[in-house]
């Protein structure tokens, strides 16, 4: 694992190399954590966080929503992106201005430029929630990265290789924490083991991810 250290303008950001392409900005979101979680008090009241169904008829145990044009939801017809939200019959929340910048940044930082995000996919897991090994596939065009920011409780995010038996290695994220990846990592399997029972005085006992993509 490569380390550099850098500083940001408002935040002391360092970098790990998870493998070409994939990297970890530690504490990147840190300055942004009050207003980050506020906005997001905000989209779910206007798109609760619900359990989805997967296409083989399980309710996934992580609780989802969605903010930005694009919405990735799931159900017994498959999986897609969709500008309404299946539950309401409304367009998703639009995506803070914050979420845009702050994944744009990250990105760059990464070596993305001119990420210009249209989904933000929310993801929150309780103590003993899981997402299994998957690869994100349905965007359109897998030269643009995704962003990552885990905010609240830690987690174990398994990271793999292109093969659903590839070796896997571990990385705890923490809250503030910004994975970037892309290019030649942008279609490696991945997942979060089931979250351990702690808690964190900003997000109580969850952990909370969003991940910002260009999907169409
Ligand atoms: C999570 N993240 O960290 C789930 N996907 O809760 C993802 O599935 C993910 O972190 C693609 C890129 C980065 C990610
Ligand atoms: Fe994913």
């Amino acid at each position: 694992m490569n380390l550099n250290l850098f500083d940001a303008e408002e935040t002391h950001s360092w970098r790990e190399e998870l493998c070409p392409d994939a990297v970890v900005l530690r504490g990147f979101a840190l300055a942004g954590e009050v207003d980050i979680l506020s906005a997001l008090e905000q989209v779910f009241s206007v798109a609760p966080l619900r359990h989805l169904v997967t296409p083989g008829g399980f309710r996934m145990s992580v609780a989802m929503s969605n903010c930005g044009t694009y919405g990735w939801v799931s159900d017994r017809t498959g999986y897609r992106y969709d500008t309404v939200d299946p539950d309401s019959g409304k367009p998703w929340p639009s995506m803070p201005a914050l979420f845009s910048t702050l994944a744009a940044d990250a990105a760059t930082q990464a070596g993305f430029s001119d990420f210009k995000p249209d989904a933000c996919l929310i993801n929150r897991y309780a103590a003993g929630t899981r997402l299994s090994l998957h690869q994100d596939k349905d965007e359109q065009d897998f030269s643009q990265p995704i962003v990552s920011v885990s905010l609240g409780v830690p987690a174990i995010f398994l990271f793999g290789g292109t093969q659903r038996t590839d070796k896997t290695m571990r990385v705890k994220l923490t809250h503030g924490d910004v994975v970037v990846w892309g290019g030649a990592a942008r279609l490696r399997y991945h997942g979060i083991l089931p979250v351990k029972t702690d808690s964190h005085p900003l997000t109580g006992e969850y952990r909370i991810n969003l991940t910002l993509r260009k999907a169409i």
